[in-house]
């Protein structure tokens, strides 16, 4: 905690050896009135969550598990915004300590090699008078073997280990995370979305490639023109209509 580079992110710690999901926790805390910046880490899930109440494989030891908790001023719709600006500090700092060159697929996964080494899973609090908290869950993958991932995952997971062939240390890793969080975020509430749409376009995988965007009720094909200053995905499909995708599983198509 002293080593941190950080003025508000981290400043309170919840630690536990083993909990079901940092998320829940962080929704505890943050219910019980936390201070912004609030960080919640464990060493192991044993009952991690992705959206729409899919699992995350969390190993123990092995991962960053994290939820951060932040209280910005900000309307709800705009919070989806929060996983792109998360997801943009994670691979600056995956960059800084590994020198590996993750890239983002909209809007919640972060790649190395075409394979899913971090899912990042933003959640809110709010009431009549807005948003009361926002709970962003980081799952960075980072000294697995292929054998420590649940079998239901070895086909599509990978960590900055077997990424790069190396340990690396988690603790360096929360540090820069926990830092250009905070750089990011300040950037945003100063100056919008737009210049960490710059940045988040230029670790992007999906922009200007193929895709199929399978949401709730429809799939869509098209190509990812980009993403609006809102963080909503612009898909360009056949017809030459553009959709506004809010939350959707995007495939990749290799054509
Ligand atoms: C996500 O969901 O990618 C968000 C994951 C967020 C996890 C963090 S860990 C700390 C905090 N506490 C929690 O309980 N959650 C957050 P989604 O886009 O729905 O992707 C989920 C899918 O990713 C699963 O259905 C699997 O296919 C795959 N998956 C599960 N575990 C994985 C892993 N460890 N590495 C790579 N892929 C995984």
């Amino acid at each position: 905690q002293s080593l941190l580079k950080t003025e508000t992110l981290g400043k309170v710690i919840e630690y536990q050896e083993s909990c079901l999901s940092t998320q829940i926790i962080a929704h505890q805390l943050a219910q019980e009135g936390t201070p912004s910046g609030t960080v919640v880490l464990t060493e192991e899930q044993t009952a991690g969550r992705g959206r729409l109440a899919r699992k995350w494989d969390s190993a123990h030891g092995k991962g960053i598990w994290m939820s951060v908790i932040l209280r910005p001023d900000i309307v709800p719709h705009k919070a989806p915004q929060f996983t792109l600006v998360a997801a943009v500090a994670v691979v600056r700092a995956v960059e800084e300590v590994t020198g590996l060159k993750p890239a983002i697929k909209w809007p919640n996964d972060i790649l190395l090699d075409g394979k899913k080494c971090t899912g990042i899973l933003t959640e809110l609090q709010s009431d009549a008078d807005g948003i009361q908290a926002m709970i962003i869950g980081i799952g960075l993958n980072v000294n697995q073997s292929m054998e420590n991932f649940d079998e239901s995952v070895q086909g599509i997971a990978t960590s900055l280990k077997m990424a790069s062939g190396r340990e690396v240390n988690r603790q360096v890793l929360v540090r820069s995370i926990l830092f250009h969080l905070e750089q990011y975020t300040e950037l945003y509430l100063k100056e919008g979305f737009a210049p960490l749409k710059i940045i988040w376009e230029s670790f992007s995988v999906t922009i200007g490639k193929p895709v199929l965007a399978r949401m709730a009720n429809e799939t869509l094909e098209g190509i990812a023109e980009g993403i609006n200053d809102d963080g909503v995905l612009q898909l360009r499909t056949a017809d030459g209509r553009i959709h506004g995708i809010y939350s959707a599983d995007i495939e990749m198509l290799n054509r």
